[in-house]
């Protein structure tokens, strides 16, 4: 049989996978990976919006990226084409709303720095500590979660309220939900739509089940056209790209 090439499309996590959480990526991994990118097809697919990806990364990597999927690839960035390809809507029930305003209020966690409800194309962010934390408060909140598991029980409680939404712990404070399917996954289903024999290869620091890169993983697994590397941080994606790739 004559088995047609496949083109690989490398699809990359930011917070934890190619920057520290909420971080402008490290400027030596900033050429590192810039010099790997030559050549490849390269798309983001985070839960933040694009704001915070701005903030992130630098024109130069995102002006070589192909596409950039945010708010858990709720929107779709097309960089070639400068265009939003498509934008999801949701909005959150209001007893949801009351259920995190609840948390909130209960929460042990002695400091609320602000903005605990970020709405998102698709998708809401809550953290009890709060998105105007700083990077001191952020550090002392995840510190406490560690020890008190605050944002796995919350999730737990809301999973099994809400049947159709995803609850999935982000990064380092917040806890991401959106309606069930309108996860990472819209990435990768994306690509293997609209690009022919696509190898898909998927780079996340929270493939596990729970965390916000889980669906994406699965939807790799069960469709047999990738693979997906769980990695510790930035350090260990660029070492796996030259390696591998
Ligand atoms: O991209 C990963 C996560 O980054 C942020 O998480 P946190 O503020 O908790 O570190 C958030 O933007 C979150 O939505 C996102 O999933």
């Amino acid at each position: 049989m004559n088995e047609q090439a496949r083109n690989n499309f490398f699809l990359f996590d930011v917070d934890g996978t190619l920057t520290s959480p909420r971080k402008y990526i490290d400027p030596s991994d900033t050429i590192v990976f810039l010099s790997w990118m030559v050549g490849k097809s390269v798309y983001l697919v985070t839960g933040s919006d694009r704001k915070k990806v701005m903030q992130q990364m630098p024109m130069s990597i995102l002006a070589r990226c192909e596409g950039v999927f945010c708010s858990m690839a709720n929107q779709f960035f097309d960089n070639k084409r400068d265009c939003i390809v498509y934008s999801n809507d949701w909005s959150p029930p209001a007893n949801l709303l009351n259920d995190l305003n609840n948390f909130l209020l209960k929460s042990e966690y002695d400091t609320k720095c602000g903005n605990h409800i970020e709405h998102r194309p698709g998708m809401i962010n809550f953290s009890v500590v709060g998105r105007e934390a700083g990077d001191t408060e952020r550090g002392r909140y995840s510190d406490w979660d560690k020890l008190h598991k605050e944002r796995a029980s919350i999730a737990t409680i809301l999973r099994n309220k809400y049947q159709d939404l995803d609850v999935n712990i982000g990064g380092q404070i917040s806890i991401d939900i959106n309606p069930k399917g309108a996860n990472k996954s819209q990435a990768s289903k994306w690509i293997r739509e609209n690009k022919e024999n696509a190898n898909i290869i998927f780079f996340g620091d929270k493939c596990f089940k729970g965390g916000n890169d889980y669906d994406i993983c699965l939807d790799i697994q069960r469709n047999k056209d990738g693979v997906f590397w769980q990695v510790s941080g930035p350090r260990e994606t660029l070492e796996i790209l030259q390696e591998q790739y």
